[in-house]
């Protein structure tokens, strides 16, 4: 390549698409200073170590500087991460711009508290997300009729989807383009059906297995941005049944659409309002989800208690989950070179947080 000691010089940034163990395959843009578009799509990091000793993890998603570009081995180093737009924790994922929430009509059954649920958690990211309801074909038109009514009663617009009949697809994809987009959604909906067919050339339930369990590997471990060749990246993520509600009690009534609405309008007399029984309170009302609404506030109030009456243990103590499933509380040591590495630190401490834990054990820990 005739640039290539100018490319080397020049800034060089990407986006990091996958996290396996001390390596990071960074998906390349155009070159700062030059704006020239660059042969090579990815190579594959390191971390400068500067950044290792400040503790700066680089997570599927960051935007990252790249130093010292081997072009002939496709090699680089990693030596800046970009402030990061967006944080999601389940999956880990830096920088989405769109949630898209998947959910199946049938096979599991739409349940509309889960959807509900998962509809507040995802408002409650501040990210935009859409929701797709896969499995179109098999229910009749009339029965998609009425949840698109109800959905529309939500403050919703589904997107119709039918993986298998391939129908709805073109519509979602105009969503998901030069977009990050998570894909999150209870097991079973169809998620990784509808990256598979959106990306033919990737397989993800029965692609590399890994490691001595030859599991499949996104099926547990490992998050990872896959391009669509319309342009964007997709991440797949294994599904889940009961995302948390640890939002601000106050907070609650602003992640349905349907009291957003109301407070927009009108005010409640009281600012501190949970809407239950107050007087004059403008969200109480004969909307159909204001029952979930109460639900949901009465787990966000209980696990806003909890972690009030923690405080103290919190800030001295972490909670340390072993591979057992225990849990206990260690004390938090306040300068990290006083603290011997443990024997699985010894042997992977350049590991990612990410990348040497199953996707379960990190929820579980965030779920806590
Ligand atoms: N009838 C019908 N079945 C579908 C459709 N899309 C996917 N499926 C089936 O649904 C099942 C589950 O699909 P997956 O793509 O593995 O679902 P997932 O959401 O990735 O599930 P987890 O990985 O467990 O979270 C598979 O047997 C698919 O063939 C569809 O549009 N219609
Ligand atoms: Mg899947
Ligand atoms: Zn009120």
């Amino acid at each position: 390549m005739a640039d290539e000691s100018l490319l080397e010089k020049c800034e060089l940034w990407g986006t990091v698409v996958a996290v396996q163990a001390n390596f990071y395959q960074v998906r390349l843009e155009s070159n700062l200073n030059s704006r020239k578009t660059i042969s090579q799509q990815y190579l594959l990091c390191t971390r400068r170590s500067r950044l290792k000793k400040i503790g700066q993890k680089v997570i599927v998603g960051d935007r990252v500087v790249i130093e010292e570009p081997d072009w002939q081995d496709n090699r680089g180093a990693i030596s800046r991460v970009l402030p990061r737009q967006t944080v999601l924790q389940r999956p880990p994922v830096a920088n989405a711009d769109c949630l898209l929430l998947m959910f199946a009509v049938r096979e599991p059954t739409l349940d509309p508290w889960q959807l509900s649920r998962f509809l507040v958690k995802a408002e409650s990211t501040n990210i935009k997300s859409i929701l797709g309801l896969n499995k179109c074909d098999l229910i009749e038109k009339t029965e998609r009729d009425r949840w698109q009514q109800r959905l529309q009663s939500w403050g919703y617009e589904p997107l119709f989807i039918s993986v298998t009949q391939k129908l709805g697809l073109e519509n979602l994809l105009k969503f998901l383009r030069d977009k990050i987009t998570v894909v999150a959604g209870p097991s079973g909906v169809g998620k990784s059906s509808t990256i598979e067919t959106l990306i033919p050339s990737i397989d993800l339930r029965v692609g590399e297995v890994s490691g001595k369990l030859q599991r499949g590997r996104h099926t547990t471990r490992h998050v990872e941005l896959f391009e669509l060749p319309e342009g964007g990246l997709l991440a797949d993520s294994p599904g889940f049944n009961q995302p948390d509600l640890n939002c601000d009690p106050a907070n609650l009534a602003w992640y349905f659409p349907e009291a957003r609405a109301r407070l927009k309008q009108d005010n409640c007399q009281f600012g501190n309002c949970l809407h239950r029984d107050e007087p004059n309170c403008v969200v109480r009302g004969d909307w159909e989800r204001y029952e979930h609404y109460l639900n949901f506030l009465e787990i966000a109030i209980a696990k806003e208690e909890a972690r009030q009456q923690t405080p103290d243990t919190e800030q001295s103590l972490k909670l340390k989950v072993k591979r057992s499933g225990k849990k206990q509380y260690e004390p938090r040591l306040e300068s990290k070179k006083y603290r011997r590495p443990s024997r699985r630190e010894k042997h992977q401490n350049l590991q990612d947080i990410y990348s040497d834990r199953s996707v379960e054990e990190i929820y579980e820990e965030l779920e806590d």
